[in-house]
């Protein structure tokens, strides 16, 4: 099974917590980012909470090893499962996140390599394995990689062991569904969900990945 997990990157508490009352049963965990929290504060956690559904709290969080612990911390208090963070902060920041979110039971994920055309510029080379290997090493729940570039997915996936894997690009970054759907944990979609026309019916038709 294929979790489909929503990223509510809408910028109003009432528009969020109507996306998400439709599409609750139809998906697997809700990702929310600096869009939401910074439009309507950490506490969305709490609202999100009714849905009862694992929160990711997608900060990509890229600091020293204190300030990221601090803002992890921050996070799995709020009530959020899980933290996205970024990997090519190095060892000790990574070490961290993962410390803070054993803490309190709940989960960290880092980005190998990012979705965008841009990505490459810096990720490719070495980097991204360099990253996965990193993200083994201490002990973090899973990766972040591209479902744009399929081909990367299956050359990280190599390096992780039994770590699992996130993938954010299917829809509006022009990742295809079943192409990844079938090597990864977990596809991460937004706009082709919450700017659909009807958000529930996107989302039904991505959960047949869930069977
Ligand atoms: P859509 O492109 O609207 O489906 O949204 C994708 C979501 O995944 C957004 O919340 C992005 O911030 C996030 N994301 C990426 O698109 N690419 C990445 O490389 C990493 C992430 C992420 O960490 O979730």
């Amino acid at each position: 099974m294929t979790s489909l997990i929503l990223a509510l990157d809408v910028t109003t508490k009432e528009n969020a917590l109507a996306i998400a009352s439709r599409c609750a049963r139809h998906i697997d965990a809700i990702k929310i980012g600096y869009p939401l929290v910074l439009a309507a504060g950490i506490s969305i956690a709490d609202d999100l909470g009714d849905f009862d559904l694992p929160l990711i709290a997608d900060f990509k969080v890229a600091d020293i090893p204190n300030t990221s612990r601090l803002i992890a911390e921050e996070v799995f208090t709020s009530g959020y499962d899980a933290l996205i963070c970024q990997g090519f902060t190095g060892r000790d920041s990574v070490a961290a996140c993962v410390d803070v979110a054993r803490e309190y039971g709940g989960d960290c994920f880092v980005v190998t390599e990012m979705s965008h055309p841009g990505a490459t510029d810096f990720f490719h080379g070495g980097i991204a394995e360099r990253i996965a290997v990193l993200a083994k090493e201490c002990d973090a729940d899973g990766i972040i990689a591209p479902a744009t570039r399929p081909e990367r997915i299956a050359t990280l996936k190599e390096l992780i062991g039994d770590l699992k894997i996130y993938s954010p690009g299917v829809g509006a970054q022009g990742g295809d569904l079943l192409t990844i759907a079938g090597i990864v944990d977990g596809v991460i979609i937004g706009r082709a969900i919450y700017e659909a026309e009807d958000p529930e019916k996107a989302a039904s038709q991505f959960a047949g990945i869930r069977q």
